[in-house]
Order: C-alpha cells, then structure tokens, then sequence
C-alpha cells in the first residue's frame, strides 16, 4: 500500500474535497469527517466535505459533520487538486459529484469493499479490513500522523457502525486492536454506541414493529420478508431513517437464513436490502445490478413492488437456502 504518496499528495494539495457515498451510513461519514479532521489537525488545512445524499439525523454528533455540503452548495465547474471519495466501492455511488471527481488533478479510492475496481489514481483498498474507518487508522499511523479525539471519535464509529458494534463477521483481532487504540486517545464507547443504537425514535420503532408484524415467511421460516409500501411510510409519517436496522431484524429470528425487505420507492421501483446468515446474498442481488458484501447486500428492481418481490422470491427460488 501507497501509504507516502497518500501523505505526499495530501500535503502538496492546495484544496482538497473529501466525498461519501450515496445514503451514507456511518462508516462512510465517520471515515469523511475523521479524514476531515485528521488533515485539519496535521496540515492546518480545511477540506470540503460533500455528502450526495442527506446525513442520517443519528450521524448528527459527528465532529464538523455540520459543514458538510450538499451537491446543491458546490460549484460543479471547480476544479479541486485533490478529490478522496470514503468507502465509495463503486464510482456511480457518488452520482452527480462524479463530474467533480472527474475534473479533479489527483483522485484517491480509500475502500474496503472486494468488489471495488480500484477506478481512481491512487488506489488504497484493504478487502481484509472490517471498515474505512479501519483503513484510515491503518493510513494515519503508518504515515505518522497525530490522531486527535474529534479523528478518533469519527474512526470509532465508522468501526462500530459497519461492524453491527463488533458482531459482524468482518470483526478481526486487528479491528479490537485498532478500537483499543481509538479508546486510548479519550473515545467513551459506551457514549458512542448510545449515540449509535440507543437513539431511535418513537416513529421508527412504531413504524418498524408494523412491518415485522407483516412479515411473510416460507421454507421452513428459512426466508423471511417483508413488503414496505409508501402507503404504509405516509401513514405513520416515516421517512427513510426508519428503515434502518429491519432488515437485520428478520435476520436475528432464529430460523432465518436469508432476510429481505422490500421497498416501494417514490420512481415506483423496489428498493431491496438483503441480510443472511451464510449465503451469498451479494450474488443474489448481483443477478439485478446490485450488489455489496456476502452477508449484507442491496439492489434495485425497476419493477413495481410486488412483480419485483415475486421476481426476488423466484431468484431465491433457484438457490438452496
Ligand atoms: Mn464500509
């Protein structure tokens, strides 16, 4: 890994632009602001940050997530030296900000995806690590670079959040020695993960507890799913954020193997996110342009929700499960 042409390229950079992926989860914000922060701290410079897609309000104790601009607040014809996108694994995960990806001097790819194609200049890419937020603390020491409380803060939840808070199976000896060192400078991992798991509104969980109790199941209670209609979201007022987490719910039921939720979205495709216990399910949602990783995938269906549901449910049909 490239890790001197990273800090050579981030020190003889006049103005740098950090982007996340579209519909940010914790791993891509933490891994944005903690660079943010991290480069503030060692260079005495400030970074822009450019989320495509609007910050979860759970992500609102970030440190500097407030000055992270929307695609409506940049100036599309600027040329910036330096664009670094954060656990972008793929490059139409940044939309419309790939034309200002497109018109940087220099581009980095700082992922842990498998799938990542490595489609920037420098390219640092641990498959074998449990998040971005790890990759980083990986980069940050091995270029000698000072880790403040505000960077550590950001890592951590980066770690915590794409790791399901050190249960998923990406959780290695090297991710807890990475946490440890995060918990050495000052993080209060009890605070963080209240902030994370322990502040979910009465709408979410209202909202969510309708969905589960339509759930359908077959094979033996081995599928688990679930049907989310607009109709149901207006009802209880629920936005996106209150999907968060459902998915993983079918999933902990003893007898699921593979969990689906589908989601009726406003273009009137389906939005599908697809947890399992073993399977593949990145292979299944492959099959329809999606994709992510073994256990934890998504795609989209340019169908209506219940001929794309029966068109899942087909998919999974063909496989042993
Ligand atoms: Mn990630």
């Amino acid at each position: 890994m490239d890790y001197s042409k990273l800090n050579d390229i981030i020190k003889s950079s006049k103005n740098i632009l950090i982007i996340s992926h579209v519909n940010p989860d914790g791993d891509t914000l933490g891994s944005m602001c903690g660079l943010f922060s991290a480069i503030y701290d060692n260079f005495k410079k400030k970074c822009d940050m450019l989320a495509v897609s609007k910050v979860p309000s759970v992500y609102e104790f970030l440190p500097n997530v407030n000055t992270v601009k929307s695609m409506d607040d940049m100036d599309k014809s600027r040329e910036y030296d330096l664009v670094i996108n954060v656990d972008v694994a793929s490059f139409d995960r940044i939309c419309d900000a790939g034309i200002l990806f497109e018109k940087a001097k220099f581009t980095v790819n700082i992922d842990h995806h498998k799938t990542n194609n490595g489609y920037a200049d420098l390219n640092i890419i641990d498959a074998c690590a449990s998040s971005t937020g790890e990759v980083l603390f990986e980069c940050f020491e091995k270029m000698g670079w000072k880790i403040n409380l505000d960077t550590a803060i950001c890592l951590y939840t980066a770690i915590l959040t794409d790791t399901g808070s050190f249960r998923f199976d990406n959780t290695k000896p090297k991710t807890f020695e990475c946490a440890s060192k995060l918990i050495e400078i000052g993080v209060n991992s009890s605070d963080l993960y209240k902030k994370v798991y322990e502040s979910d509104s009465k709408t979410l969980v209202m909202f969510q507890a309708h969905c589960i109790s339509k759930a359908k199941f077959m094979y033996d209670d081995k599928l688990a799913y679930t049907a989310v209609y607009r109709k149901d979201m207006e009802k209880f007022g629920a936005n996106d954020e209150c999907m968060e987490g459902l998915t993983e719910k079918l999933r902990a039921i003893v007898t699921t193997q593979i969990a689906f939720v589908a989601k009726e979205m406003k273009s009137g495709a389906t939005k599908f996110s697809m947890r399992s216990k073993f399977a593949d399910v990145a292979q299944i949602c492959e099959v329809f342009g999606g994709g992510g990783h073994k256990l934890a995938a998504g795609c989209t269906i340019k169908a209506p929700i219940d001929e794309a549901v029966k068109k899942m449910l087909d998919e999974i049909k063909q496989r042993e499960i």
